[in-house]
């Protein structure tokens, strides 16, 4: 959709820090991070909200917020995703949020983005 920010990103016509890209599935870090390494994953299918995006075009995103968690190194996360204004959504592109949460011994020492 022209008018997306997020359909923008995946196109390059708005930098990001991009994490990782497939064929249907766009991942990076999110530019208002609650913590170190907060990232969005989204499916490159363009909708609004979950029930917009077909099932085939899901099937990586929990396994690319894995990946990052681990390549983050940290076990200790949310993964959120929101639906509509009532629910928080301020970006009309599908995505979920993987957002790392501190550990009591290392605080927000998680290992990206390198300092
Ligand atoms: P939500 O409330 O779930 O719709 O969260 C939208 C998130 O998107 C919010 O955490 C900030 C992030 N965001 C908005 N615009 C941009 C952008 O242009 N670049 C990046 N990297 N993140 C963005």
């Amino acid at each position: 959709m022209a008018a997306c920010i997020f359909c923008k990103i995946i196109k390059g016509e708005i930098p990001s820090m991009k994490l990782f890209e497939s064929e249907r599935t766009f991942a990076f870090l999110d530019i208002q991070p609650l913590s170190r390494g907060h990232s969005l994953i989204i499916p490159k299918h363009h909708g609004a909200k979950l029930h917009d995006i077909p099932d085939d075009q899901l099937h990586e995103i929990l396994p690319v917020a894995k990946k990052i968690a681990s390549a983050v190194g940290c076990e200790d996360y949310n993964i959120l995703q929101n639906n509509g204004r009532i629910a928080h959504q301020v970006v009309d592109h599908v995505h979920f949020h993987m957002i790392p949460k501190p550990n009591e011994k290392e605080g927000l020492g998680i290992g990206w983005p390198a300092e």
